[in-house]
């Protein structure tokens, strides 16, 4: 029996569909339903940011997983393969959030929650001809029953380019995971809604076992993709202590918890953290409380951010604009406080009311859901009704703020003087920042996509 496994791409608003020749990362999406896969099917993987999304493979089955706007292309894809005569099946958090009928409009079986209770059970049913349509899976699987994945399988490495160019291993970062899920109630978030706040970690030699594994072909640029990998404090500590001797240099997203226990952000730093994204979404506590992140603290920020950045971590801020209890002057105090806390580099969210998510049913319940054309379902779409200014307001002052950001003058003044350690990275990180300078000088109106 063959299998082929997609992750789609996304649409641009041009209508044509997002393509790239190199990307800094890699989902673990793929690779993991292929480790979890039965012995006996041929597998093929697809990753449509840089191949086609159709081939000609007789696949008996074809799995697709999807995120944001790429359910969009995943559905298209889906009647494609079935017009050709696969069964198809759809998993991944959107299809698991979303209403079970829009996705099985386009598959032979969808798969809600994690595979790993589910796929094979999946699997053998569509190779037999039959289904049950939903696939639920109705229990956590024990952090260790994740599978480790075959490095091989990630199709977004180079490797030609990795084994040649040293710049290419530097801007490669290898993806691993600690934990599953996020204790926390953000009312927007897609992965606490997924996980129903629950959070796993795996045990330190199962990702000691990992990293070994990246080291062993030369990879020293890890990516933890976890959500939020110091949900359980002392797990992470556990981990950052083992990583101690490993040489490596890490970054990861989380929440603004870490710079406020010291012990933490001391091991984090010293086995090997180099840059952090961090959730801040909003410079006011009132701001916060509406959509549960009322744990943020901005009074805090500045001391937190004065000490992530004294132990050489760069912080990419998260930063939503357009929320309740906002109006038209965040967009001013918002880039004059990152500027003020030298913050490295910030990507602005509109609102994004994914399905399932509180968000999303309030937005529904009052009226505000503008736009359910889920292609939109991106950074910096208009998608609800603003309530503290009017969308044109909005619009113009997020494309404002982005480029009051990355000014030259903001970014001489955020990045200089560098951090006392890790100057090399600094280093990348002002180029970085010059790279989204121009690129803004020529995209007026421009939000990413992908991140
Ligand atoms: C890596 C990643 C990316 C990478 C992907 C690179 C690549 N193409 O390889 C990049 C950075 C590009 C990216 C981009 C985006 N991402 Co992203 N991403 C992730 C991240 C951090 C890890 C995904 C992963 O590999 N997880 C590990 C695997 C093993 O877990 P998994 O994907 O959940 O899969 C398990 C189950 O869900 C299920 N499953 C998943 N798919 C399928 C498919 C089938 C057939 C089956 C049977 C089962 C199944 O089985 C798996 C094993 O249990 C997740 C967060 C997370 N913790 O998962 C967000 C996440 C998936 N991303 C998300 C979003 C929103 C986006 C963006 C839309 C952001 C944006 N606003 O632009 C873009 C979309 C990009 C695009 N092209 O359209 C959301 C999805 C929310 C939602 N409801 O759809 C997540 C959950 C993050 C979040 N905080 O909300 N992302
Ligand atoms: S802290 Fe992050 S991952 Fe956790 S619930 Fe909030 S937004 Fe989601």
């Amino acid at each position: 029996m063959r299998l082929l496994l997609i992750s789609p791409t996304h649409y641009l608003r041009d209508g044509s569909l997002l393509k790239t020749t190199q990307y800094w990362t890699s989902g673990l999406t793929l690779p993991t339903l292929k480790a979890l896969t039965p012995a006996g099917w041929e597998v093929r993987l697809l990753e449509e940011l840089l191949e086609p999304g159709e081939i000609d493979w007789p696949a008996d089955v074809v799995g697709i997983t999807a995120m944001g706007p790429q359910i969009v292309r995943a559905y298209e894809l889906a009647d494609l393969y079935r017009a050709r005569g696969s069964k198809v099946v759809l998993g991944g958090a959107w299809v698991s959030l979303a209403p079970a009928e829009a996705s099985l409009a386009h598959a032979d079986a969808i798969v809600t929650g994690e595979a790993e209770a589910v796929w094979r059970e999946c699997l053998e049913d569509l190779a037999a001809g039959r289904s049950k349509g939903v696939y639920r899976a109705e229990r956590w699987v024990e952090p260790d029953e994740i599978p480790s994945v075959d490095l091989h399988d990630l199709q977004i490495v180079d490797w030609s380019r990795f084994r040649r160019s040293p710049f290419y291993r530097s801007y490669f970062h290898w993806p691993l995971i600690f934990s599953r899920g996020c204790p926390l109630p953000c009312s927007y978030c897609a992965v606490q809604t997924f996980y129903k706040r629950s959070y796993r970690t795996r045990s330190v030699e199962r990702v000691l076992d990992d990293v070994r594994r990246i080291k062993a072909i030369g990879g020293r640029n890890l990516l933890f993709l976890d959500d939020n990998p110091i949900g359980d404090p002392e797990a992470a500590k556990e981990l950052f202590r083992a990583l101690l001797p490993e040489g490596i240099r890490w970054t990861s997203q989380c929440t603004i918890e870490i710079a406020r226990d010291p012990e933490l952000l001391d091991l984090a730093a010293r086995s090997g953290c180099v840059s952090l994204s961090i959730g801040l979404e909003s410079i006011d506590a009132y701001v916060l409380k509406r959509i549960r992140k009322g744990f943020n603290r901005p009074d805090r920020y500045a001391e937190d951010l004065r000490a992530l950045r004294a132990r050489g971590i760069q912080v990419i801020a998260l930063v939503m604009l357009g929320l309740d209890g906002q109006d038209a002057g965040v967009f001013d105090r918002t880039v004059s406080f990152l500027r003020a806390n030298k913050v490295s580099l910030v990507k602005f969210f509109t609102p994004a009311p994914y399905p399932g998510t509180d968000f999303h049913e309030r937005m529904v319940a009052s009226g505000r859901l503008k736009d359910q054309d889920w292609s939109h379902y991106d950074y910096g779409s208009l998608l609800v009704e603003p309530t503290g200014m009017s969308p044109d307001q909005l619009r113009d002052g997020f494309d404002e703020a982005y480029r009051r950001f990355y000014s030259l003058g903001s970014i001489a003044n955020r990045m200089l003087p560098p951090p006392p350690r890790n100057w090399g990275r600094h280093a990348g990180y002002v180029v970085a920042n010059l790279k989204s300078h121009l690129f803004l000088r020529r995209n007026p109106v421009a939000w990413g996509t992908i991140s």
